[in-house]
């Protein structure tokens, strides 16, 4: 049977609010949670991931959970622990704790930025690429998707691993022609991921059918997603703003674009 009532975490960010509007014309009944208040939801539960009885509370009796909240960007490592790390392995626990069958957890493309992005006639990166994070941030994905599978294997709590490229309702540059996934699209991907069966621990790249796709979608069609956009009808007015990109340029030229060439940031 399909999950209804599932657990959305991060309710209050960007794509949290992007996945409110659209989800519930699936079907599903969604309890949210957030840090900081939901707009317009009073009934939302704002916790801390840090807090675990706040977190288990929050997690029984869903169906499912779409894990979003963390920090979504670079940030000096002891924020990204105690967020990204050790609050989703709060969830994990308990999830565990509490039955859940299955969690969709948002990985991310900068948990394998540093893969070359494909040039010329390269194969597309496949789903089973070597982890290669281009950040911290990306490091604690990577931890989330290892997270996902010693819970599959371990306890038989189930999980798809969603490495979302760029989950905007436009595409804003050059290099996200190829990693966009439209929201609509995420909505698809999401509600594939939380109906399928059998999925153990599945890892999947998110976006939408990008004419400049640079990654393999198979394991998301797998799923029975089947997504319907293509960020094209965009190119030419971003590239003639942006230009073409530039092989030498090391952001340019790895899937984690400018997360590959930034400065490390470090607790000063
Ligand atoms: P966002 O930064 O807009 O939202 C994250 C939400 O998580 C915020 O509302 C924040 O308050 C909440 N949060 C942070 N720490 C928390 C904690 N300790 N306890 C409870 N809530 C906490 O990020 P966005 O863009 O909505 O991304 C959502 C998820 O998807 C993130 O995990 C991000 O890493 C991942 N992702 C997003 C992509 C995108 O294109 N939007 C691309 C790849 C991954
Ligand atoms: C991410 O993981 C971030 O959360 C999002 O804000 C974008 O930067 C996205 O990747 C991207 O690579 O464009």
């Amino acid at each position: 049977p399909a999950p209804r009532t599932v657990l959305l975490t991060g309710a209050a960010g960007g794509l949290g609010t992007l996945m409110r509007d659209l989800l519930p014309a699936y079907g599903y009944r969604l309890r949210l949670l957030d840090l900081r208040p939901v707009d317009g939801e009073p009934d939302s539960i704002i916790a801390d991931l840090a807090d675990r009885d706040a977190v288990r509370e929050a997690v029984r009796g869903v169906d499912a959970i779409i894990h979003l909240a963390g920090i979504s960007l670079e940030a000096p490592f002891e924020k990204i622990l105690k967020a990204n790390i050790e609050g989703t392995y709060h969830l994990y626990e308990a999830a565990r704790e509490e039955g859940v069958q299955r969690i969709v957890f948002a990985s991310s493309n900068h948990a394998v930025g540093f893969t070359p992005r494909p040039q010329g006639d390269d194969p597309l990166i496949p789903v089973d690429t070597p982890h290669r994070p281009d950040t911290f941030y990306g490091l604690s994905k990577c931890f989330g998707e290892d997270l996902a599978q010693l819970y599959w294997d371990k306890h038989g709590l189930e999980s798809v691993s969603v490495r979302i490229g760029s989950c905007f309702a436009e595409p804003t540059s050059v290099r996200m022609l190829s990693v966009w996934m439209s929201p609509a699209d995420g909505a698809r991907l999401f509600h594939a991921a939380l109906t399928a069966e059998n999925v153990g621990h599945t890892v999947v790249h998110g976006s939408s059918a990008n004419t400049r796709l640079w990654w393999d979608l198979s394991t998301a069609r797998a799923l029975g997603y089947a997504p319907q956009d293509d960020s094209e009808p965009y190119a030419e007015k971003l590239i003639a703003e942006q230009g073409e990109l530039d092989p030498e340029n090391i952001a340019h030229a790895h899937l984690g674009g400018h997360f590959v060439s930034d400065p490390p940031i470090w607790p000063y």
